[in-house]
């Protein structure tokens, strides 16, 4: 009988041997999946920008975006007593965007400041590529989500709170 159960023990110890090595096969392919994810996902943004405690500043007043990428920015105000919104403009149309939010408040400061001073006339409106929907008072935050413009150029962006867009301002890049 033990020579017969020799070989079969034997037989058994390879088998597994030879499972125990295959089933550390997938080991080694294993760290370097991780790796992947770590990196940011193609064709997505994300950019963080807070403000700078009383002088009207955004902290960040440069960035850059492809093309038609999915842009996600954290709007937060960490320490200002002041309220702040963001509004992303296409090329050019800033200072006309900026009279229309001083014109509205001019006409009807209640309705402007309910309207989180975004000028909602046709021009203004299409002006726009991305906005805070509200004004951000300290602790407060935003999540814009957009798509960058298929355009590439210099994209202003400014606070539209009375006063505020002359030092609080900035450019959005978009490069193809
Ligand atoms: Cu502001």
């Amino acid at each position: 009988m033990k020579t017969v159960f020799a070989p079969t023990l034997l037989a058994l110890a390879l088998a597994t041997t030879a499972l125990s090595v295959r089933a550390e096969e997938p080991k080694p392919a294993a760290p370097a999946a991780p790796a992947a994810p770590a990196a940011a996902a193609a064709g997505e943004t994300k950019v963080v920008i807070g403000v700078v405690p009383a002088v009207m500043q955004y902290d960040k007043k440069a960035f850059s975006v492809k093309a038609g990428d999915k842009v996600s920015i954290l709007f937060t105000n960490k320490g200002c007593p002041l309220q702040h919104n963001l509004v992303i403009l296409k090329p050019g149309t800033d200072a006309k965007f900026g009279m229309a939010a001083d014109k509205m408040i001019v006409a009807d400061a209640a309705g402007a400041m309910a309207k989180a001073y975004l000028p909602d006339d046709a021009e203004s409106k299409a002006s726009i590529v991305a906005a805070s929907t509200k004004l951000i008072g300290t602790g407060q935050n935003e999540i814009l989500t957009f798509t960058a413009p298929a355009e590439a150029g210099a994209y202003p962006f400014l606070c539209t709170f009375p006063g505020h867009r002359f030092l609080m301002k900035g450019v959005m890049t978009v490069t193809q």
